[in-house]
C-alpha cells in the first residue's frame, strides 16, 4: 500500500524514482524496506544546491536562507507531523480528522515538493531552453518569449499565494502554464510540474516589497533551464 501510495505520489508530479532522488525527495522519502509503517523515514529537508547568496542582485541571500531555512523546512515539519498523525488514526482505526488530515497532506506535501522544484529552477547563471524542450515550446507557445510573457502573467495574478508553473501533461503531450493557489488548489491531475515560480510574499517582500512584477522580471536572469530540460525529458519517460 505504502509502494503504491508511492509511485502514484511520484506519478502525480512526474517524477521517476531516479528523479525523485536527484530532487531530495526519495532520499528524504522512503525506505525499500518492507518491514511495515515504523520502517519508513521521514521526508527531508534538501541542501540548497547554491550557496544562498549565488543568485544576487535578482534574488537576495537573506531571502532565500529564510525561504529556504524557514518556511520550506516548515512544509517537511508540517508533511512529517501529518503523516504521524495519519498513521495515529490507522493504528486506533479512528479516522474523524481525516478532512483535515488529508487537506494537511495535500498542502504540505506540495509546498515540499514545489519548494524543491522552485530551489533546484534556479541558478546563478541562465542559459536558455534546448533541444526538444525548445521545440516544444516554439511549436505550443510559438517562442520562448510568450511562453514567459504567459508563465509571468499567471504568476502575478495569481491571487494571494500561489505559484506560476510551467507543466507538462503527458495524455496528450502537452505544455500548459498553471495558475496554482497556495500549494494545492488548480493542479491540474497528473500533469508534472516543470518549472515553478513561487509568488507567496516571503518570496521577494524583503527585497521588492509589493512589487510583485519586478521580483518575476528579476527571476528570468536566474531561472535554471538545465534544470527544466531535464525534467521535460523525464517527464515524457
Ligand atoms: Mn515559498
Amino acid at each position: 500500500m505504502e509502494n503504491l501510495s508511492r509511485r502514484g505520489w511520484l506519478r502525480l508530479f512526474g517524477a521517476s524514482a531516479m528523479g525523485a532522488t536527484a530532487l531530495g525527495l526519495a532520499g528524504g522519502g522512503h525506505s525499500k524496506s518492507s518491514a511495515g509503517p515504523s520502517a519508513i523515514k521521514p521526508y527531508e529537508l534538501p541542501a540548497l544546491p547554491y550557496p544562498p547568496d549565488a543568485l544576487e542582485p535578482h534574488l537576495d541571500g537573506r531571502t532565500i536562507s529564510i525561504h529556504h531555512d524557514k518556511h520550506h523546512a516548515g512544509y517537511v515539519k508540517g508533511l512529517n507531523t501529518t503523516l504521524e498523525k495519519l498513521e495515529e488514526a490507522r493504528a486506533k482505526n479512528e479516522f474523524s480528522a481525516i478532512q483535515a488530515l488529508s487537506r494537511a497532506l495535500a498542502f504540505h506535501g506540495s509546498g515540499h515538493v514545489l519548494h524543491t522544484l522552485y530551489f533546484a529552477n534556479l541558478a546563478p547563471k541562465s542559459a536558455g531552453p534546448k533541444g526538444a524542450l525548445a521545440e516544444a515550446i516554439k511549436a505550443q507557445f510559438g517562442s520562448q518569449e510568450t511562453l514567459q510573457a504567459q508563465l509571468t502573467e499567471a504568476s502575478n495574478t495569481t491571487a494571494g499565494s500561489g505559484w506560476g508553473v510551467l507543466a507538462y501533461e503527458p495524455f496528450a503531450g502537452r505544455l500548459l502554464v498553471l495558475q496554482i493557489e497556495k500549494h494545492e488548489n488548480q493542479i491540474l491531475a497528473g500533469a508534472a510540474p516543470l518549472l515553478a515560480i513561487d509568488v507567496w510574499e516571503h518570496a521577494y517582500y524583503l527585497k521588492y516589497q509589493n512589487l510583485r512584477a519586478d521580483y518575476l522580471k528579476a527571476i528570468w536572469n536566474v531561472i535554471n533551464w538545465e534544470e527544466v530540460n531535464r525534467r521535460f525529458d523525464q517527464a515524457r519517460k
